[in-house]
């Protein structure tokens, strides 16, 4: 009873803002069977018996458009995938054409109605759940930039169509200048006939950060709700969402991300076992998908109840207006695509907030198949996002980045003077707790390794008492595949990457990940990487993951008592001695 408590409590100041629509008697019965009613008595018989009188009216489901019924055959009814018919070479060359705009089969996605309908495939205990008022308004931010017709207003349609209408203030369209032709005037006129939609068009192209930031200076809901232009929202998306902000305003719930398929747009729903959390990859600082660790399973009670997740993949979430606001919204310096959503990520957490994963709530995007912001110029952007948010929020772990990408630390970044002030004045904790309260799965690499960068030598048949002045001329330590084929050595191309290693205070020859470890055995004379024994920063390696490096430049394993061993034909542990071929130069050694 916990929970009515809270609702009662926050019902007072919570504003809904104006009358509902279908407000009256009638829609207390609404979709309600004679047992539900049933627990409702029992429920409020129970309060009265606590002298607490709370008022209980349920939410009425009933959405600002109606769903048109569908022929179940039609195709990519139910959430089902587009048959890939075979083309004739008119159509041929008009889904070449729209899959190049859009990274996705947009061809696939015109064939579907924009009012596809979606299976209820949520967990029986979701299904069963009853939400009551008040709950608060949310508007609905949808932000594009040339985005394909279907894609978007299915997105569109599918808000109004799984929304109850209470619930919803509106629809924020924000169109990032787009230049295709279709999202002109054909969808200003579109648009016009649809209810609570406005579109806000953006003069130039700002980047979906203060896109999304144009969108929230229109939106009038207490609630902002922030959607990519090619999802589609599940039955009952939005209630879990506001009930969890109702009960804690610097809460941040996000959608459970169903994955709708870029190829025959086939929605494919994400099973409760298998919802990831939302984590970074140390290397570049984006995000990565995790598994649920076992501490977050076990604090949870119900199969149903909230993940805690220490990022968020940055499309699909709601927050609280005023929260968003006090919080520092958006970083303006940021560009085009990228990094926003795990500097905010970050700054949740460290300032006081939380971020939780509903699986009560199911929202499906389309994953591209190629991202358009891969090219050079796109990624520039991408790492200047990063920078800054780096610079703002993780102190010195910042240098765990720049270590593996030397060449960030002289990119122009802008001023971070605002952002510096917000983190004081929100009185944020530092990225050292982060770490150890949100995030304590995460292998930490070294702040300050005892070296890291290319492991290399010259081979035995060159002149190997030559002191080595270049890099790119020796052998260096590689790998193929990490986890999956033998270490070997190959020529340094001086990139990082496969020859990227480092060596922790713990003696490991981490990768750059800092995932696997090399690896080796008293059974084999190889050399192998495997999945780091040492999987936190508070026990010890496997002594098979232990090395040592002499001031000779061997890399001795004590276990075996034998040295790492390197020529043309491959890597291999033999008896140490002082030959050249058993001779490592290691990059920014620092012992
Ligand atoms: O310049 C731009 N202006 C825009 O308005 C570039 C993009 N956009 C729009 C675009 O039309 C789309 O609606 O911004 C939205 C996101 O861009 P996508 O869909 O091309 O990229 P994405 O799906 O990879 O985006 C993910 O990462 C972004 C990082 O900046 C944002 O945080 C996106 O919101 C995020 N999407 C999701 O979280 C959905 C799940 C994807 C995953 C993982
Ligand atoms: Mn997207």
């Amino acid at each position: 009873t916990a929970l009515h408590h809270e609702n009662a409590r926050s019902a007072s100041d919570l504003k809904v803002g104006e009358e509902h629509p279908t407000e009256g008697k009638q829609r207390l019965d609404h979709g309600q069977s004679e047992k539900t009613k049933g627990k409702i008595q029992a429920v409020k018989k129970e309060k009265e018996k606590e002298k607490i009188v709370v008022k209980r009216e349920p939410i009425d489901q009933t959405p600002h458009l109606k769903r048109p019924k569908a022929d179940p055959s039609a195709p990519g009814e139910g959430g089902k995938g587009v048959k890939l018919e075979p083309l004739t070479p008119e159509e041929k060359s008009l889904h070449a054409e729209l899959l190049k705009n859009n990274s996705f089969n947009a061809w696939a996605s015109s064939k579907i109605s924009l009012h596809r309908s979606l299976p209820d495939l949520r967990h029986r205990l979701c299904k069963q759940k009853q939400y009551f008022r008040p709950l608060p308004q949310s508007s609905v931010i949808i932000i594009f930039y040339n985005e394909a017709w279907s894609t978007l207003l299915r997105t569109v349609h599918s808000v109004l169509e799984a929304t109850p209408a209470e619930l919803l203030r509106e629809v924020i369209l924000v169109d990032d200048c787009s230049t295709f032709a279709h999202l002109q005037t054909p969808l200003e006129e579109y648009l016009s006939d649809l209810p609570q939609v406005r579109l806000v068009r953006s003069p130039t192209r700002q980047g979906l950060i203060r896109a999304r930031l144009l969108g929230a200076l229109h939106a009038r809901g207490e609630v902002l709700t922030f959607l990519d232009s090619h999802c589609e929202c599940m039955h009952g998306w939005m209630e879990p969402q506001l009930e969890t902000i109702a009960r804690n305003h610097s809460t941040v719930p996000i959608s459970v991300l169903d994955n709708i398929l870029h190829d025959t747009f086939q929605y494919v729903f994400i099973e409760l076992e298998s919802i990831p959390m939302g984590g970074i990859n140390f290397k570049d600082l984006t995000f990565a998908w995790e598994t649920i660790p076992e501490h977050e399973r076990k604090r949870r009670k119900s199969p149903v109840d909230p993940i805690r997740s220490p990022t968020m993949a940055g499309g699909i979430f709601s927050i609280n207006k005023k929260y968003f606001e006090h919080l520092g919204a958006y970083d303006t310096g940021m560009e085009v695509w990228g990094g926003e959503n795990i500097e905010m990520s970050f700054r949740i957490w460290q300032c006081g907030g939380t971020i939780e994963i509903l699986p009560c709530s199911h929202v499906g995007h389309v994953f591209r198949q190629t991202s358009p912001y891969s090219t050079n110029d796109a990624w520039k952007k991408m790492v200047h996002n990063t920078k800054r948010m780096a610079e703002v929020w993780m102190d010195d772990y910042k240098e765990i980045y720049y270590r593996r990408h030397p060449e960030y630390r002289k990119y122009p970044i802008g001023d971070l003077t605002q952002r510096k002030l917000l983190r004081k004045a929100l009185h944020c904790r530092d990225f050292s707790w982060y770490l150890k309260h949100v995030y304590p799965s995460l292998y930490v690499p070294d702040i300050r390794p005892m070296a890291s960068g290319q492991v290399s030598h010259l081979t035995s048949s060159s002149a190997c008492s030559l002191p080595i002045s270049n890099d790119q001329t020796g052998l260096c330590l590689d790998v193929i595949k990490v986890g999956k084929e033998p270490a070997g050595v190959f020529a340094c191309h001086g990139k990082g990457g496969t020859q990227f290693w480092e060596l922790t205070h713990a003696h490991e020859v981490r990768d750059k990940r800092g995932e696997y470890c090399l690896q080796a055995s008293w059974d084999r004379s190889d050399v192998i990487t495997a999945k780091c024994t040492r999987t936190r920063g508070d026990v010890q390696p496997s002594e098979e993951q232990k090395w040592v490096v002499k001031d000779s430049g061997l890399l001795y394993h004590p276990q075996t008592d034998r040295c790492l061993d390197g020529t043309e034909s491959g890597l291999s542990m033999t008896d140490c001695s002082t030959s050249g071929s058993q001779r490592w130069r290691i990059e920014n050694f620092n012992p």
